[in-house]
């Protein structure tokens, strides 16, 4: 059985514990990112929290550690598509894990360079590993890491299905029953991007008969894995930051050092969340479970569990004692939402959820604690706008 495995942005939060998951479990594993994600880092000043090693550093250890290589290439997935279609050539891989996009909502919202970076780079990304597969003639399995803000978190009252919605329409007064893509609406730029990658998988899929998973993934919290637990150079990072840190990994960290949490608005937003030791498992499941060819685009909703903003703010205080702050909201956003999500797919296929509660919120105040040091207080708020009408000043 063929095990090669390319994984594009597998410097990157998801993408680095998916590529030692993925290498332990018996995977040949070649990594390509430019390191973009590290220059935003100097752009915006703000530094992972954790300590994290440079690529050549964590491969050495990895290879120390467990006998495995893991090798890399640093080349621009959105540029260098010459380079790429060689890389797949020479590696022949049974399936590739792309995580090669600008992600951070907020930072594709700062201006209009940001806007149109995350759409140059994301779409072109995107359409360079479709291109890349088709040119070389070979039958790749793309896993693709999309969102669950595709669709807007809201629903008619229904749990969100996996990717497609059954409707009835009236065909010249006779009731008939399609099946369609569920319909788009995203809320930043880089949301966008994810509901454009969509479309370009059911044409490539329907025209190419690529064989394509769509894993529509929500928040992603904690930061460890049992992989990058085995030496300190392995560590994952950890942003807490007004623009990459997401939700809960701020309000841990931000009571770790002691910071009030900080809501947006009323806190009455509702979004889906999985943990990352969860992640690296559905990505497996995927690439081990892929469609069959001929078959439409397998879309499977990556998420574990939903909360509203509120609640987690209000479980933080609760173990933590912080205050919370609710502040205005730098984001057009609706101010409450209800949200549920089908995920019958990965349960399905073994997934057994890790759940907040389960230790693992007390391990990410551990690791903020532990590097707090590394923490600039100044790039805790969020002040990337979603438009110029929106103040931030209380
Ligand atoms: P990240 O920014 O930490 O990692 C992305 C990696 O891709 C970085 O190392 C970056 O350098 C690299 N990269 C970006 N553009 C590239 C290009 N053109 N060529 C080569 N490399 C490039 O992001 P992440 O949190 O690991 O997210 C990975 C994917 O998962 C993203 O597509 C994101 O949309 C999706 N996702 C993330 C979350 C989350 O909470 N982190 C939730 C849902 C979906
Ligand atoms: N929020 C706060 N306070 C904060 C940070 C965020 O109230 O300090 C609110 C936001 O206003 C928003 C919600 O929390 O309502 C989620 O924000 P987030 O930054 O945690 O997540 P988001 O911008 O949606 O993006 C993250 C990832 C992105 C991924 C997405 C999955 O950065 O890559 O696609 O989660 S989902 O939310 O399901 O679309």
């Amino acid at each position: 059985m063929n095990k090669n495995i390319i994984i594009f942005g597998g410097d990157g939060f998801c993408g680095w514990p998916t590529a030692l998951f993925l290498s332990k479990h018996g995977y040949d594993v070649t990594i390509v990112d430019n390191l973009s994600r590290r220059n935003i880092d100097n752009e915006l000043e703000a530094f992972s929290l954790t300590p994290i090693q440079p690529m050549g550093s964590r491969l050495k250890v990895w290879e120390k550690k467990t006998g495995k290589v893991i090798s890399f290439h640093n080349f621009d997935v959105s540029i260098n598509y010459f380079r790429l279609l060689k890389l797949m050539e020479e590696v022949k891989p049974r399936a590739v894990v792309h995580f090669a996009e600008q992600r951070a909502a907020p930072y594709s919202m700062k201006t209009a360079f940001h806007k149109r970076y995350t759409v140059n780079n994301n779409i072109n990304a995107t359409h360079n590993i479709l291109c890349a597969i088709v040119e070389s003639g070979l039958d790749v399995h793309m896993v693709h890491l999309g969102t669950m803000g595709v669709y807007g978190y809201g629903t008619a009252g229904m749990k969100i299905p996996e990717g497609y919605l059954k409707v009835n329409v009236d065909v010249d007064g006779a009731n008939k029953d399609i099946e369609i893509l569920y319909p788009a609406d995203p809320g930043s730029v880089y949301h966008m991007t994810k509901t454009m990658d969509a479309l370009m998988f059911y044409y490539y899929n329907k025209n190419d008969k690529l064989r394509i998973t769509d894993l529509h993934q929500g928040i992603v919290w904690g930061t460890n894995t049992e992989e990058s637990l085995m030496d300190e150079k392995l560590i994952n990072r950890f942003d807490y930051d007004g623009d990459y840190g997401t939700v809960l990994n701020r309000f841990l960290m931000q009571a770790a050092i002691g910071h009030p949490l900080t809501v947006h608005g009323k806190g009455g937003q509702t979004r889906a969340f999985i943990h990352i030791r969860d992640t690296v498992k559905c990505i497996r499941l995927a690439i081990e479970n892929p469609p069959v060819k001929g078959s439409r685009v397998k879309i499977f909703n990556q998420a574990t569990e939903t909360h509203t903003v509120k609640e987690l703010a209000e479980l933080v205080s609760g173990m933590t004692g912080a205050k919370i702050e609710y502040l205005p909201n730098p984001r057009r956003e609706a101010p409450e939402n209800e949200l549920r999500v089908s995920n019958e797919e990965f349960l399905k296929l073994g997934l057994s959820p890790i759940k907040l509660g389960e230790g693992l919120m007390e391990e990410v105040m551990d690791i903020a604690k532990k590097y707090k040091d590394r923490c600039d207080v100044s790039k805790i708020r969020c002040t990337s706008k979603w438009c110029a009408q929106i103040k931030l000043e209380i």
